[in-house]
């Protein structure tokens, strides 16, 4: 089975590293893999992408040319992006891969809630998708921050509805008791509601309770897998995952 993995998270959760210690991975295991950059603002990659949006669009041009701010020409770039797809699709073809591992932009909400986005979501190929959800584990130590984390995850499931994989990355960073602490809260809404009464912010968790709540009930949230692409802990794992996923896809559908 051919099938595409995104990799998607907050800006700096660690997508591109990941994208190329699972490339590495993958192609240790002898695996038929190609590397797709979506990130037309990346300036250094950890991989050498074999399809590359900076290929197509030109942020620096687009500045001088629109008289843009970054944010604004990274915009631009990302929804200019979606007129290149079938150039993009026609090398992914040429290529004719088993998987393609799909790095997005940095700032989440190009891919996530521009049309752009979406639209390379869908047609970037036809083959099955799993989509990997980056939580920044020293990042998601405090429970506002986890959550916000899956509120976004959830806005994205809502946006791009591909079968969502949670991992946790750079585990290097945190304690083993930090990273159960986070698995459990995912897990077992319970413990969360415990943490979130010891944050301080009490107004704000009343809101950030009831909204918990509601993503919690609706069962999207499955256990995040630790990560660690520096040390390549956990790929074993996140690829069993995605091909869970991924069958589980193929079974509905079949
Ligand atoms: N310690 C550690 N740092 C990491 C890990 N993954 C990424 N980083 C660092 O986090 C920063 C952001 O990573 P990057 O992959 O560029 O994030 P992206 O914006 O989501 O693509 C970089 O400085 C990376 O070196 C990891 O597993 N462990
Ligand atoms: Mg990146």
């Amino acid at each position: 089975m051919a099938y595409s993995v995104f990799i998607v998270g907050m800006a700096g959760s660690g997508k591109s590293t990941l994208t190329a210690a699972y490339l590495e991975w993958l192609k240790a295991g002898e695996q038929d893999v190609i590397v797709a950059n979506m990130d037309p603002g990346a300036t250094a990659l950890p991989y050498n992408p074999d399809i590359d949006a900076r290929q197509y669009v030109d942020v620096q041009k687009l500045m001088l040319d629109y008289q843009l701010g970054p944010n604004g020409a990274l915009i631009m770039a990302s929804d200019l992006l979606a007129d290149h797809m079938e150039e993009m699709r026609e090398e992914i073809d040429a290529a004719n891969p088993d998987v393609v591992l799909v790095d997005t932009p940095g700032q989440i909400e190009l891919f996530a809630f521009r049309e752009g986005g979406r639209f390379i979501a869908r047609h970037l190929t036809e083959d099955s998708q799993a989509l990997i959800y980056l939580m920044d584990a020293p990042f998601s130590r405090s429970p506002l921050n986890f959550i916000s984390n899956v509120f976004l995850a959830a806005a994205i499931e809502s946006r791009i509805t591909q079968p969502q994989i949670y991992a946790l990355s750079k585990i290097d960073l945190v304690t083993e008791q930090e990273i159960d602490e986070i698995v459990t809260w995912a897990t077992e809404p319970e413990s969360f509601d415990i943490a979130l009464g010891r944050a301080k912010e009490l107004n704000l968790s009343l809101l950030v309770k009831d909204l918990a709540n509601a993503v919690f009930r609706t069962g999207l949230l499955s256990e995040p897998i630790p990560v660690s692409a520096k040390e390549t802990t956990g790929l074993m794992e996140l690829n069993a995952a995605v091909t869970r996923v991924l069958n589980r896809g193929e079974e509905a559908s079949a």
